[in-house]
């Protein structure tokens, strides 16, 4: 069936660097390609989106704005604009999908500006809302939909299981292409001249207590197969020129079997690759895998270290199985194989006390310079602790009792201090202080300046020894305090690429 009920689904802005293909808008897209018609508004990709928008919907053929909304810069368009559809449209209907809106749907039900939530994956859940709404059907049990009754209670239904990724429909890559041309989504990277964002999997298998994942997905992962990646991919790659890969899933190596299917395919294609995955499931990869991986693009992962400190590895439910231990092991064998380990790191997490918070920190820093030592291609990550509403768990409860609690309002996550949450900079957690954010962010600038990061591909290797000069001696020394004249270089000199802002 395919109706002329038109949708508009819009990307708000996100990064303000680099543009990189609007996954979620795609997929979403691909769910309802030929039996609905739809539009697609990408804010990165626009200087004013919502002039956009109006003119698509004053010409009174739509019916449905869609949003995408993950926390952070997204909820700067995605909020104003899904309001001003309200006002000035109110005959349409507004849905928002997406990591924030399954996360904070109460907030986001609560204003009178959105109604209705699509949680986790929107593959079957979006058309069958559209399909419902189009035709005056109930929707009152698709599952995955959070909907509010005629009293104003909000309603969610169930979850549905993950469905066969192999069995989804192509992505519309065609079809975005006529928005916006695709090259101007394949843009350079460390990994090469224009590089694809691509995600090959929905979830993952485990449920670290401070992750957004673990809400939505509950330990559940599906990956699309070896052969159907390499083909979409490869599609990109013969129609755009793709030279490179960054693979967006939240643990793309959950199989080894898989990644070894998917390096064998990639072994002719000379394309650099990139994903993120556990230090404990890589680390129990064969060195045969491992060797074949680097042979076939595989240039650098993304783990989740988060600490060296056991206990606390523990109380984040890594599994169980991730030490500190390992964490120094894994460095030293990712270096055997020219594979660059990316550890991002989670600070400031809370404790009993705030001296307990302090020695955690420096613990830490410690640690990191220990990794740094065993092998210095390490590139770090630091992130400042940012709860999420993982309810039920030892960690979430530990955080409401220290008094921490998310805005009370959807408009209120739009104040500078609460972006700054999202953004995992500058949290409004209780137990720490300014001092401490200051520790944490005076350690990262130094860090940054005695081992700038591969990924910023703008630095020259005249500039990378002089900003490493005052780094190495306050590295060294552990005097991170008032690092104004590195923060000066990189600024005005070198406009230095932070990936932990830029990156997911
Ligand atoms: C790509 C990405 C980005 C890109 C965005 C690119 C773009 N085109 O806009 C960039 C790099 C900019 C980015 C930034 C950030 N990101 Co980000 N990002 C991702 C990432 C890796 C992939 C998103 C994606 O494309 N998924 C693929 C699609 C297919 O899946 P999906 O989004 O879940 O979509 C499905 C459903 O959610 C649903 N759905 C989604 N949208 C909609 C809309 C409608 C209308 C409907 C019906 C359904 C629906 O249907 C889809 C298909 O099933 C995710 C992690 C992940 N693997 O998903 C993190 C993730 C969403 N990001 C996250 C965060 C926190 C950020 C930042 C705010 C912070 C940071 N430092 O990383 C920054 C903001 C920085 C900035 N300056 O803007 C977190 C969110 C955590 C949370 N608390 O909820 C995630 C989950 C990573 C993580 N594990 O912590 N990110």
């Amino acid at each position: 069936m395919t109706t002329d009920a038109k949708v508009l689904l819009f990307n708000p802005r996100s990064a303000n660097s680099k543009h990189r293909i609007p996954n979620s808008i795609l997929q979403v897209g691909a769910s309802i390609y030929g039996r609905h018609e739809f539009v697609i508004v990408d804010g990165n990709l626009e200087r004013d989106p919502w002039s956009v928008i109006r003119q698509y919907l004053e010409s009174g053929s739509f019916r449905y704005f869609a949003c995408t909304v993950m926390p952070g810069p997204q909820l700067r368009q995605a909020i104003p604009f899904s309001k001003k559809v309200r006002e000035f449209f109110p005959e349409l209907i507004n849905i928002w999908g997406g990591y924030f809106a399954s996360n904070q749907y109460k907030v986001v039900m609560e204003s009178d500006f959105v109604d209705f939530v699509i949680y986790g994956p929107g593959d079957n859940a979006f058309p069958a809302l559209l399909d419902a709404l189009d035709t005056g059907a109930p929707y009152e049990f698709i599952p995955n939909l959070i909907w509010k009754t005629a009293e104003g209670d909000i309603i969610k239904n169930t979850k549905e299981t993950l469905l066969d990724q192999d069995a989804l429909p192509q992505l519309p890559y065609d079809y975005l292409d006529r928005f916006y041309p695709l090259r101007r989504y394949l843009n350079p990277t460390f990994l090469g001249k224009k590089t694809l964002a691509y995600h090959s999997s929905m979830g993952c298998p485990f449920k670290c207590s401070f992750c957004a994942v673990v809400p939505i997905y509950e330990a559940r992962w599906r990956g699309k197969s070896a052969a159907n990646i390499y083909r979409e991919v490869k599609y990109v790659q013969e129609k755009w020129g793709a030279d490179s890969i960054e693979f967006h899933d939240n643990n793309f190596f959950v199989s080894e079997k898989r990644t070894v299917e998917f390096s064998k395919l990639m072994l002719k294609e000379n394309m650099n690759w990139w994903g993120e995955g556990r230090i404990d499931t890589v680390d129990q990869y064969s060195d045969e895998s491992l060797a074949l991986m680097r042979r076939a693009g595989c240039r650098m992962i993304f783990f989740g270290a988060e600490t060296g400190n056991d206990a606390l590895l523990k109380q984040m439910d890594k599994g169980g199985k991730q030490t500190g231990e390992q964490i120094r092991r894994f460095a030293a064998r990712m270096k055997k194989f020219d594979i660059i380990p990316e550890y991002s790191f989670v600070l400031g997490m809370p404790a009993d006390s705030p001296e307990q918070v302090w020695a955690q920190i420096e613990e830490d820093i410690a640690f990191i310079k220990e990794v740094k030592a065993i092998n210095p291609d390490t590139e770090i990550i630091i992130y400042i602790y940012s709860p999420v509403p993982t309810e039920g768990s030892d960690l979430y409860e530990r955080i409401t009792k220290a008094g921490f609690s998310f805005p009370a309002t959807l408009e209120d996550w739009l104040s500078p201090q609460w972006e700054s949450f999202d953004l995992r900079r500058n949290p409004l957690t209780p137990w720490l202080t300014p001092a401490m954010v200051r520790r944490i962010r005076d350690f990262e600038t130094v860090l940054n300046a005695r081992f700038p990061t591969l990924s910023d591909t703008k630095l020259s290797s005249l500039q990378r020894r002089i900003i490493q000069l005052p780094g190495r001696l306050r590295y060294r020394t552990g005097f991170f305090r008032f690092p104004y004249e590195i923060k000066v270089l990189q600024k005005f000199w070198l406009r230095y690429r932070q990936p932990e802002i830029e990156g997911m």
